[in-house]
């Protein structure tokens, strides 16, 4: 459905295991362009800003620790129903049931630390990657 832009956030356990270009060496080979990005240390207040839809969950203690817990590199990234085509291609959320052929299948750790560290992080629909962005980087940088 057009041209549209998504939130990609490869999460401090792709950082630490050195993931960063063989993720986005992915996106590129995809077609997929990169409109910018950045490497950060998500803080307690942004973590919680950005996994609102998460609060009270069992693991929503465990996945603000592991967000806040060391660098990250955040994203947008612009396609033809990217935001679609990335869910795709980061497969399923524990990395134990992501088929071969995705990022979060390919990539996971063996033997599996958890399902918390599953090293990226793709907005699921048009209004969080909308709110993503302007989270992230502003609404200057929304389409
Ligand atoms: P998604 O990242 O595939 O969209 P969400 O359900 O939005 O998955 O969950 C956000 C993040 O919370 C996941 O990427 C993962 O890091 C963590 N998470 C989700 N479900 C579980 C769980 O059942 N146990 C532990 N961590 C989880
Ligand atoms: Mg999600």
């Amino acid at each position: 459905m057009g041209i549209s832009r998504t939130y990609v956030m490869i999460k401090p356990d792709g950082v630490k295991r050195k993931l960063v270009g063989k993720i986005i060496n992915r996106f590129e080979e995809a077609g997929i362009n990169i409109i910018t990005m950045k490497m950060l240390d998500v803080s307690r207040k942004l973590a919680e800003q950005h996994y609102a839809e998460h609060e009270g969950k069992p693991f929503y203690d465990d996945l603000l620790n592991f967000i806040t817990s060391g660098s990250s590199v955040a994203l947008i990234l612009e396609g033809n129903n990217v935001i679609s085509e990335v869910r795709k291609m980061i497969g399923a959320t524990n990395p134990a049931e992501a088929k071969s052929g995705t990022i979060r299948g390919d990539l996971r750790e063996d033997p599996l630390k958890s399902v918390t560290e599953n090293m990226i992080h793709a907005s699921d629909s048009d209004q969080s990657a909308k709110r993503e962005i302007r989270l992230f980087f502003g609404k200057s940088f929304l389409l």
